[in-house]
């Protein structure tokens, strides 16, 4: 499927000194992992993401909400890295510097070779316990009991997720707000752009004067602020891109 890649946008990546790319569930879609409001199947068709991902959900039902995750993070495990992954780590090799801010908590970016990813919303292959977030060194055994006991002070585990009406962690925010401040084109790649504070990046790096492009084969509340709005998979515009990048001049 041949994709057309604007020139203008080209040339401005050849001569751009900072690059920042935030992706969001849509990158992960074509691993087969599905996005945060694709429809849950299941046991969780009941239930709405965002009713599920919070503290009070834990605390009202800790069981439930481990569960959910367990289920997510075996949707995770096993998946590879698709082209869209690929694309950005050859990319990050072609810029002079190339910033990866990341809403997934898959990992995926990681897997796929791309170093110093910032994630805004933690990661699903991770524990903490939900008094002192002391991180557990590997998902924790949960055969005896849902959701299993920190091992340090006996609260309860839960993934070391950012969950709704908790804050993100203040390091990551801060490196990712100074980066969209200081950057000379911003992609927002596979988000519907609705969660905050990870929304507000996009509009950050435009007001400081950075090139907007958006990735998404639908219209988010970005798309009108964009540069450049390239309408389709993220699989097949990243590659594109860094194909037109290795093409000389
Ligand atoms: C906070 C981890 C302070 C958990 C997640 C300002 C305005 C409005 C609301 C707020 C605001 N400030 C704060 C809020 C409240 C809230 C919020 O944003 N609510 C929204 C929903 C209205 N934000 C918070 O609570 C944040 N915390 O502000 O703290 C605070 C402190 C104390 C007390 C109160 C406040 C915390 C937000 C983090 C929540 N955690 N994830 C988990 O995963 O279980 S967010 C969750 O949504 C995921 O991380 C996901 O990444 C993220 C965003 O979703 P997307 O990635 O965009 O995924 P989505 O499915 O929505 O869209 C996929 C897109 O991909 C689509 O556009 C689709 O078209 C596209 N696509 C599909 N296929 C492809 C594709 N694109 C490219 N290629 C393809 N092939």
């Amino acid at each position: 499927m041949s994709v057309s890649i604007p020139a203008e946008l080209i040339s401005q990546l050849r001569t751009a000194n900072h690059l920042v790319v935030m992706t969001g569930a849509g990158v992960s879609a074509e691993s087969g992992v599905p996005t945060f409001r694709d429809a849950q199947t299941g046991l969780w068709a009941k239930y709405e993401p965002t009713e599920l991902a919070t503290p009070q959900a834990f605390s009202r039902d800790p069981k439930l909400v481990w569960e959910w995750y367990v289920w997510r993070k075996g949707k995770v495990e096993g998946v590879l890295p698709n082209a869209g992954h690929h694309a950005l780590v050859e990319l990050q090799k072609l810029a002079s510097k190339l910033t990866l801010i990341t809403q997934n908590v898959d990992g995926l970016h990681q897997q796929a070779g791309s170093d110093s990813v910032i994630e805004l919303h933690g990661s699903i292959m991770r524990a903490k316990c939900f008094e002192q977030n002391h991180i557990a060194d590997e998902w924790p055994d949960d055969s005896q009991q849902q959701p299993p006991i920190c091992k340090s002070c006996g609260s309860l585990m839960r993934p070391d997720v950012v969950w709704f009406n908790e804050s993100l962690p203040a390091k990551s925010l801060q490196s990712a707000a100074e980066a969209s401040r200081n950057c000379d084109v911003f992609f927002s790649i596979g988000t519907s752009s609705v969660v905050h504070p990870a929304a507000a990046l996009a509009v950050s790096a435009a007001e400081s004067g950075a090139t907007l492009v958006e990735i998404n084969p639908n219209t988010t509340p970005l798309t009108h602020q964009a540069d450049y709005v390239l309408q389709g998979a993220s699989g097949v515009i990243l590659p594109a891109i860094v194909n037109c990048l290795k093409k000389q001049n």
